[in-house]
């Protein structure tokens, strides 16, 4: 059977993945047809992302399953026109693109590098970090991101904290679990950072409460999703310099507004949702392999929990 693969990503990477994918669903023995505008009756995989054309499924009457390019699924996991099964993007370049802005970003703070690259302005004050073994950092996410950045913090000799839903054993970490774990998680937090998925659950985990529960100065790195934080919480926090920055990627409304008091904020970083990037090999390749099974008739990888949202 031919398979017949909708790309539905954004309309300007097209041209850059249209070849991507063919060469990768080559490669895993698939035939198929892909294309960007075939009719939707005729379409048995969707390529997803969210900034691309489809936002109701119920045209695409013999669907078999929707693969996101992107590992949040968050615009689409609560959609209720989608009945097939859908898998997120879990990628080799996206999880090293993220291990490299948390480590890099760990590190600036941990180093007080602001301090230097502003300038001393001629006065040789010298200010010594503590060694990372001194530091405490906390990840919250374990999955595929928050699992990989909290080993690479680790292995640096950071004393990490890492915090997820279900409990887990993960050599190098100390590990905490659901509601109770949370207050430990953020007491240790000198350097706090999020990699949780936008859920129901998740949504305002940063909120005055658990920011009062972070040491004095604490720095928070979220490059997971703006709704993760009460944002007129943080600002607050931030004024008052119980929060000592916030190196934020993402954020409820994106673009950020130019109005927002992020941009203008002193102790606020902004970076506009540049930590990982899904690469156009790894990512054909994922895809590719995920139509080969479905055909196949095997499990499909990353699947997500919809009654969960990640
Ligand atoms: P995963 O789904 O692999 O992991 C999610 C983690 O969050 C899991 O450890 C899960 O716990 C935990 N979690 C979920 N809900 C809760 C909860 N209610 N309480 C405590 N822990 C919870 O996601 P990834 O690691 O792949 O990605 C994380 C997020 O990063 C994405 O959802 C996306 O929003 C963001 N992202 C941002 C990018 C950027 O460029 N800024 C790029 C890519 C992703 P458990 O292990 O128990 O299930
Ligand atoms: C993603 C992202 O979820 O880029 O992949 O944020």
């Amino acid at each position: 059977m031919t398979a017949r693969v909708l790309y539905a990503g954004a309309p300007a990477r097209w041209d850059e993945y249209r070849p991507a994918l063919a060469r990768a669903l080559e490669q895993a023995g698939v035939d198929c047809v892909l294309g960007d505008d075939l009719p939707a009756d005729e379409v048995d995989y969707i390529v997803y992302a969210p900034n691309g054309p489809v936002s109701d499924f119920t045209p695409f009457t013999r669907l078999k399953a929707v693969l996101s390019l992107w590992a949040g699924v968050d615009t689409v996991a609560g959609n209720r026109t989608l009945t097939v099964p859908l898998a997120r993007m879990v990628d080799h370049g996206l999880t090293r693109g993220m291990i490299e802005w948390v480590t890099g970003h760990t590190l600036r703070h941990h180093l007080g590098m602001d301090r230097y690259i502003h300038g001393l302005g001629g006065d040789w004050q010298p200010a010594y970090p503590p060694l990372a073994e001194e530091r405490g950092v906390t990840v919250l996410g374990l999955g595929a991101l928050g699992r990989a950045c909290a080993e690479t913090l680790a292995g640096l000799g950071f004393r990490v904290t890492g915090w997820s839903r279900s409990a887990k054993t993960i050599p190098g970490l100390t590990c905490l679990h659901g509601e109770a774990g949370l207050a430990e998680a953020l007491a240790s937090a000198e350097i706090l950072v999020l990699l949780l998925p936008n859920t129901p659950e998740t949504e305002n985990t940063l909120n005055a409460t658990t920011l009062a529960q972070l040491p004095e100065g604490a720095v928070i790195l979220n490059p997971g999703r703006g709704r993760l934080i009460d944002d007129e919480a943080l600002l607050a926090a931030l004024d008052s310099g119980h929060v000592g920055h916030a190196t934020l990627d993402t954020f409820r409304v994106e673009p950020l507004p130019r109005a927002h008091r992020y941009w203008s904020h002193p102790r606020v970083t902004v970076t506009p949702h540049v930590a990982a990037e899904t690469r156009l090999r790894t990512s054909s390749e994922v895809i590719a392999e995920n139509v080969r099974r479905a055909e196949a008739g095997e499990p499909l990888l990353h699947l997500v929990d919809r009654s969960a949202g990640y």
